[in-house]
């Protein structure tokens, strides 16, 4: 099967854009508190960079992890749509969460995956997605439909919008240059828990 089977575009026909510049593309679509989970290194990285928002949380260690963390908020929290940041490495190490979350059918959740291609930021290892696994047909067949490549930056701001209206679960795939990127976040683990916290309105 061709990759371009797989959507309007396929894996290796979508343009290499730059991560900041489509995590801005995001942050400044959101205008109802809307959560954002930016997955570890340079996901929560570039989001960092983007402006901190209490509503922010800014995974530090753990690869692979994003995607659940924003499914149980989005369970927790019906009314408040969930974003993930996800490297495509990450990913990669966890991905039974995409079968979890395309049989809960959170319609607030959308996963946003970065695709480099790499573990860019233990040294930019290649990743099976650069080559032979395409993650938006793996998404497919986990079972969540609404899954696509973003061909450019244009097709990547009609999907965040789409996704926004709380139609989902969805899955927006993009492939990104290996541009390091561009701040890091301050390592204060406490500090980002209960931001979040306060962020979401569970702590007074
Ligand atoms: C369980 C686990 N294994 C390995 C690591 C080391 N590690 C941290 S980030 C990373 C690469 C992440 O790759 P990806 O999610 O694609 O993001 P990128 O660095 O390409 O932005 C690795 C291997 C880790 N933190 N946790």
């Amino acid at each position: 099967m061709s990759h371009s089977q797989t959507g309007a575009v396929g894996a290796h026909n979508a343009k290499v854009m730059n991560r900041f510049d489509l995590t801005k593309r995001v942050v400044d679509k959101l205008k109802r508190e809307e959560a954002v989970i930016g997955g570890i290194g340079n996901a929560n990285f570039d989001l960092w960079a983007c402006g901190q928002r209490p509503q922010n949380f800014y995974m530090l260690g753990s690869m692979g992890l994003t995607i659940p963390i924003a499914l149980g908020v989005a369970i927790a929290q019906p009314k408040r749509h969930v974003i993930a940041l996800e490297g495509d490495g990450s990913l990669l190490m966890q991905l039974g969460c995409l079968a979890t979350v395309a049989m809960l059918r959170p319609a607030n959740l959308t996963i946003v995956l970065w695709d480099n291609g790499l573990y860019q930021i233990t040294g930019s290892q290649t990743t099976a997605s650069a080559t032979t696994a395409d993650l938006v047909a793996i998404a497919r067949g986990a079972g969540i439909a609404d899954a696509a490549w973003a061909a450019d930056e244009d097709d990547f701001d009609r999907l965040v919008a789409a996704a926004l209206k709380d139609g989902g679960p969805s899955l927006i795939a993009a492939r990104i240059d290996g541009k390091p990127a561009v701040a890091t976040t301050d390592r204060d683990p406490v500090q980002i828990r209960e931001r979040f916290m306060h962020g979401l309105g569970v702590k007074g």
